[in-house]
């Protein structure tokens, strides 16, 4: 894998200075020490910030790879048009040419689109094939989608051995804190710097399990596993959404992933399959709840 941090981490400081000039109009800069990391924020300039090595891989390909390409494309349009528009309008042309075919201009806006696409292609393989072959974990994690809540599943021979059901959070039961529509009752949790590898399925229709700063999209479809992974660079709280409309809640099913650190991931581990002992009921009062 290429290494893309010293680039990454260049855009990443000019993109928190932008959003923090941005958020400094907006608020009078009262917020601004806030870490912004794992969900959007006011005032945000493009991506949310990337927080794993796929994300900075897409950041990179989205920023300073695509974005240049469009910007050039449409500004050499945009002077065509109006270079048209100037020259060959009636006044200053009365008399228009008879041409209607120019063999070479042919051959060129042919070729040269071909070759921008070949130039795009590289790093758009080179990310999909990062993304879809996944390097040796450190734990997996089964996530399933269902109408309209994420179940998470920790398997035994990893010190794991039980699963629950993660709900929104009623706006009655929130903390400060707590983000509106996307705080959950029970947040799935991994240690920071380990490779997991998300294993993602559904239990009725296609649900798509999102969660930006780590670089994962993945459809969550029944009958069918699903695999991904990330490797989270900061402890904090990642935050993600259900992509694929799924039905009525379809925007009430967050995703909320808290990284922490291997000694603070054990103690959470232990105590985690005290309370999710019976993970067979947590599943039948999560549904009688909707
Ligand atoms: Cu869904």
């Amino acid at each position: 894998m290429i290494d893309l941090s010293g680039v990454t981490r260049a855009g990443r400081t000019v993109r928190n200075l932008l959003a923090g000039a941005a958020l400094a109009l907006a608020t009078s800069g009262a917020a601004w020490a806030e870490d912004v990391a794992g969900r959007a924020f006011p005032g945000q300039m493009s991506l949310i910030p990337g927080e794993s090595p796929i994300a900075h891989e897409i950041d990179f390909f989205h920023n300073d790879v695509l974005l240049p390409i469009i910007i050039i494309i449409s500004l050499f349009v945009l002077a065509l048009l109006i270079y048209v528009m100037v020259r060959f309008n009636e006044k200053a042309n009365p008399v228009p040419s008879r041409t209607t075919h120019h063999a070479l201009l042919e051959v060129a806006w042919t070729i040269v689109p071909v070759l921008i696409l070949v130039v795009i292609a590289v790093p758009s393989f080179r990310l999909l094939t990062h993304q879809l072959v996944l390097p040796k974990s450190d734990l997996t994690v089964k996530v399933t989608g269902k109408q309209w809540y994420w179940s998470y599943e920790y398997p035994k021979d990893q010190g794991g051995g039980f699963g629950f059901d993660s709900l929104l959070k009623d706006e009655k039961d929130m903390k400060p804190g707590d983000l509106r529509l996307l705080a959950v009752d029970n947040e799935a949790v991994v240690p920071v710097g380990k490779v997991v590898r998300v294993q993602v399925t559904a239990a009725d229709v296609i649900h798509s399990f999102v969660i930006q700063s780590f670089g994962v999209r993945i459809d969550a479809v029944p009958g069918r596993l699903n695999e991904t992974w990330f490797k989270a660079e900061r402890e904090g709280v990642y935050y993600g959404q259900c992509s694929k409309l799924c039905g009525k809640d379809h925007a009430f099913m967050p995703i909320v992933f808290r990284v922490v650190s291997e000694q603070q991931y054990a103690a959470w581990l232990a105590g985690a399959k005290k309370k999710f002992a019976a993970a067979g009921d947590t599943v039948k009062l999560a549904d009688a709840q909707r």
